[in-house]
């Protein structure tokens, strides 16, 4: 067929049938080049996945495996909202009269952070500050009979709307007792109105207020006492809402290493375990702040020592204790166990009768002790426990730390479960870790350690996701 002429000039005449040549020459050479694109992508991408590092599929195995797990103990966890920060500063302005002290003083640290929700950081960025932000809650009796905290602020005057615009959870504005650089701060505190009628103010001081404006507040007017008494005790006793967030960050914690163990391999090291570890813990938005991982005879050193360089074999132990943050909270857990290539039973030449009877025997002892956590027992009858299971079996001399500690806003707290700890009795609602061990020197170690809350009736609940059960099933 004979197409029209391109009119107007002859040398833009082309005629139709040679443009649609021209036009399926290049849609076939665009094609073409798209083809080629699209292959060299295509295979470029299956070199890549069949070159993923050992150690990348590690990662992806124990992340998609933590995943798999629908991350259902998240459900227990809320921020703690204001009333929260309210009911816990008048139980502390109760203790405060049953201690017959006027005011109870802190700054900055994890106790603030408790009373106020901010933690050093926030207000210290830089470094521990040389002019005191002192928190001040005293207790007021209402008509009704009622004792509720009254909180004041000693700030730098320069300070003020900074902390203000902290947003600490109060119903009303913050109240703030200011100071000038030049001035006697203490002596501020001390002829501010805040005090009233009282003379000479009696002051308890948190655990962690440092040693000079302890000394400062007492050589201006005060008298201090140290942190004892039901003023520690409020923050040892956990209400429902700070147990929901414990539970919820130690059975998180707990199921990362069973994720994560499920795809271990022969030569991976301690610290690409430890690294692949806290990548899935980040992967349910928890935010690890230690991990110890430790295979064969790195784990008879409880707190570690070797430089995680050591390579897992067949027959090797797997020694994790780990802790992570969720909403300000920690967890503090740790499981010993068998790579999932370790056959069960072992064979005979992985030399493993020792290594499974003393798993046994330290989950026996967190047995007994978890038995002897109940409300009005002593913090050292709970160690005891334990290490009467341990000794009998004659390892007394291996089990070389304590049974525990509690645990909260810091992964270690007071009560401190230790043989010598008869004065500290336990209360319902507080939360303590148990984790007997067993370590021999140049052979091997076994840890297990698990996380648990005082209930009134009952044995302690366990809220690290259940104990292990056995060296394949931590
Ligand atoms: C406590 O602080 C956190 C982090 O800054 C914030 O997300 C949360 O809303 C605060 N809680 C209250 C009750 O103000
Ligand atoms: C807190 O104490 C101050 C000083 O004694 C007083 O003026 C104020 O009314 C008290 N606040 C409350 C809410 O009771
Ligand atoms: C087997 O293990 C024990 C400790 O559990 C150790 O004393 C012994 O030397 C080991 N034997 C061999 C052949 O490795
Ligand atoms: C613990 O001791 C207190 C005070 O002595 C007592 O009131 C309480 O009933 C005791 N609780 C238990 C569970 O024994
Ligand atoms: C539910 C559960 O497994 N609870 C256990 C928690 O851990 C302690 C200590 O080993 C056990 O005694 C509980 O049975």
């Amino acid at each position: 067929m004979k197409g029209p002429l391109i009119p107007y000039h002859s040398s833009r005449r082309v005629p139709t049938k040679r443009v649609s040549h021209i036009v399926r020459s290049v849609l076939a050479a665009v094609l073409g080049i798209v083809l080629l694109a699209w292959y060299l992508v295509l295979s470029s991408s299956n070199e890549l996945s069949t070159r993923v590092s050992p150690i990348e599929q590690f990662r992806r195995c124990s992340i998609d495996k933590y995943l798999a797990t629908g991350l259902g103990f998240l459900e227990s966890a809320e921020r703690p909202p204001l009333e929260e920060y309210v009911l816990r500063r008048d139980d502390l302005a109760k203790a405060l009269v049953r201690e017959g002290v006027n005011a109870f003083v802190l700054e900055p640290g994890p106790t603030f952070s408790y009373y106020v929700n901010v933690t050093q950081p926030q207000w210290e960025p830089w470094e521990a500050e040389e002019r005191p932000f002192l928190l001040v809650i005293r207790p007021e009796t209402l008509s009704n009979g009622n004792i509720v905290a009254n909180t004041s602020f000693l700030v730098p005057h320069f300070e003020e709307t900074r902390a203000r615009l902290l947003g600490m959870p109060f119903e009303d504005e913050i109240h703030t007792v200011t100071y000038e650089e030049h001035w006697n701060y203490y002596t501020t505190l001390y002829t501010s109105e805040i005090w009233g009628e009282v003379i000479s103010p009696t002051l308890m001081v948190d655990e962690e207020m440092r040693d000079f404006i302890q000394r400062g507040l007492g050589s201006n007017g005060f008298t201090v006492f140290g942190l004892a008494g039901e003023v520690e005790a409020v923050r040892q006793v956990k209400t429902e809402r700070e147990i929901g967030i414990l539970k919820a960050v130690n059975t998180g914690t707990v199921e990362a290493i069973r994720a994560m163990r499920q795809c271990l391999y022969p030569g991976v090291t301690e610290n690409e375990v430890a690294a692949v570890l806290d990548d899935t813990m980040r992967a349910a938005g928890l935010d690890p702040f230690f991990d110890l991982v430790e295979f064969g005879k790195s784990a008879a050193l409880p707190h570690g020592g070797y430089d995680g360089t050591r390579k897992l074999e067949h027959g090797m132990f797997v020694l994790v204790d780990v802790g992570a943050h969720l909403y300000g909270y920690s967890s503090d857990v740790s499981r010993t166990f068998y790579p999932p290539f370790e056959p069960n039973p072992p064979p005979a030449t992985h030399n493993a009768t020792e290594q499974l009877k003393v798993w046994q025997l330290v989950l026996d002892a967190q047995t007994a002790a978890v038995k002897a956590m109940v409300p009005n027992g002593t913090a050292a009858a709970v160690d005891i426990a334990a290490r009467d299971v341990i000794q009998a079996a004659g390892y007394g001399d291996y089990f070389t730390h304590r049974l525990g500690h509690s645990i909260g806003i810091k992964a270690h707290e007071s009560p401190y479960l230790n043989k010598g700890n008869l004065g500290a009795v336990l209360r319902p609602g507080m939360v303590f870790t148990a984790e007997p061990g067993v370590y021999v020197l140049n052979e091997f170690g076994v840890r297990h350690e698990d996380v648990l809350v005082v209930r009134k009736d009952g044995e302690a609940e366990n809220i690290s996701g259940g104990s292990a059960k056995s060296p394949w099933k931590p």
